[in-house]
């Protein structure tokens, strides 16, 4: 830490008024505000993206500050808990802009405050409990649907009192809100899963299914509504090294910084119901065609992104800017884009597909953020269906090319066999099986591939088989800088 820095007084309701010029802070009294939503996971991407939308809407209605209920052990709204919820939000673009975010009033975690968390899902104040939990917080197997024979799933069936998932939760504060005779609220999920409200909803039936109530899963049918969602705002992991530039220039210490670019967008089906939080007022597309902005933004943005990571991490290169200057690559990803996954996709009303194609190159070459590759590659088996596989499975049916859908799934072999043999655990939930599939490869595709088409969670036994598909991940497995030309 520079001495400058560690000058920087603290975050907190008190510094406030030490801020440097320019700083944006929260422009109403948070001492008046009331908790209307609760939100599971507040991650960096939640509190830079729907946070500040919240943040924004409390400056017109008092009623939707956000109680952060955190189910991992350890989460870095942790160390906002001494900045009185209060966290500063590094806008990195071609403006650099630095805001502190009140929208957070309150923050529970599962691990020892599980009654408190209770106690806010009942409050009839609470409206919406939305979630950021990744894809792979849903529990849901290669077909879309619970994975009741996960551990976690299983574990919160034994003790469906005590749970441990977002299912489980929402499952149970569902039943105690039923009991009590009290509306429902109105579960959000905001996590990168094409049609998640859908998914989401599917879910929580089949949980509440398992769990032998049938009366509750009637009334969730009856009377729950789980609205889908598209989020996009590109948000790299903090580092310390923002942590010293934002007490050095916003003149706080802030040490739960979130750092994004500029763009932000939130489109949420239009099924909130009476009561609910006037999004739309914060700029909030509310729609009721969210599928479409989903699938063009899940497979132009995120397949972009998860084929710039492989491919540029096989590459050697560590960010996605560095990605995009390796020219060979940048150019095979935008012709994906612009020949492979356009024709995958529905017309979007209001959305022309050349220019956001544009407008997303432009965005990955923000000079001004760092954004690793590496994060991007977390979670590969839960990211790769919906963001590649769904778009070559699409253009096989349509008898398209998928050549260039397979750069991305070819690399990600290579990249699991490389971490595995380095001895690097995955973030992934199927760390276990990659590791061993990543150990036993020989570099023989015949030998390879199959093994990792064997997942079933990444791909369907159909398209396993799909002889055109095989041909083609083998030719991606053994050279997919070859299909860079
Ligand atoms: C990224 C996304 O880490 C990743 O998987 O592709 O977080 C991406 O930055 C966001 O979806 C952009 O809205």
């Amino acid at each position: 830490m520079n001495t400058k820095s560690a000058a920087a007084p603290r975050l907190s309701t008190k510094t406030l008024s030490l801020a440097k010029p320019g700083v944006v802070l929260p422009q109403y009294d948070r001492s008046k505000t009331a908790i209307g939503i609760v939100h599971f996971g507040p991650g960096a991407f939640h509190r830079g993206h729907q946070a500040c939308y919240f943040d924004s809407l409390l400056q017109r209605d008092p009623r939707w500050a956000i109680c952060g209920a955190e189910l991992m052990p350890n989460g870095l709204m942790e160390n906002a808990g001494v900045q009185d919820n209060l966290y500063i939000v590094a806008e990195l673009d071609a403006n650099i802009h630095y805001r502190v975010v009140g929208s957070h009033t309150e923050y529970l975690k599962a691990h020892g405050q599980a009654d408190k968390i209770f106690a806010r899902l009942l409050d009839p104040n609470v409206k919406l409990v939305t979630s950021t939990v990744t894809e792979k917080g849903y529990y849901l197997g290669g077909n879309g649907e619970l994975d009741l024979d996960n551990p976690a799933i299983a574990a919160d069936l034994k003790h469906p009192t005590a749970p441990g998932t977002l299912i489980g939760w929402v499952t149970e504060a569902l039943a105690r809100r039923k009991a009590a005779g009290m509306v429902p609220f109105v579960p959000v999920s905001c996590d990168n899963v094409m049609e998640n409200g859908n998914k989401y909803h599917k879910a929580v039936l089949s949980y509440a299914a398992a769990r032998g109530d049938k009366d509750l899963t009637a009334w969730i049918t009856d009377n729950v509504r789980f609205p889908n969602t598209m989020v996009d705002s590109i948000t790299p992991a903090a580092t310390p090294e923002l942590m010293e530039r934002i007490a050095r220039e916003a003149g706080l210490r802030c040490e739960a910084p979130v750092q994004r670019e500029a763009f932000r967008q939130w489109v949420v089906e239009d099924i909130l119901g009476e009561g609910a939080p006037d999004l739309a007022s914060v700029g909030v597309m509310m729609t009721k065609d969210v599928a479409a902005y989903e699938f063009a933004k899940l497979r132009l943005l995120n397949g972009a992104h998860s084929t710039l990571a492989y491919a540029g991490l096989m590459r050697g290169r560590e960010s996605v800017g560095e990605a995009m200057a390796d020219t060979k690559l940048s150019h095979a990803v935008e012709l994906m884009m612009r020949e492979d996954i356009v024709p995958t996709l529905r017309k979007t009303p209001g959305l022309n597909f050349s220019a956001y194609i544009s407008d997303l190159l432009d965005r990955f070459r923000n000079p001004a953020l760092t954004h690793k590759l590496i994060q991007i590659a977390s979670d590969g088996s839960q990211k790769l269906p919906y963001r590649i596989v769904g778009s070559l499975t699409d253009a096989l049916k349509g008898g398209r090319s998928i050549r260039r859908f397979t750069i991305s799934l070819g690399a990600w072999m290579r990249f699991v066999e490389r971490q595995a043999k380095a001895g690097i655990a995955f973030q992934d939930p199927l760390n276990d099986k990659l590791t061993a599939i990543g150990k036993a490869c020989t570099g023989n595709a015949a030998a390879d591939v199959p093994k990792f088409l064997a997942l079933r969670e990444v791909f369907a036994a159909d398209l396993a088989e799909n002889p055109q598909f095989k041909a083609a991940i083998l030719a991606a497995y053994e050279n997919f800088e070859a299909l860079l030309d």
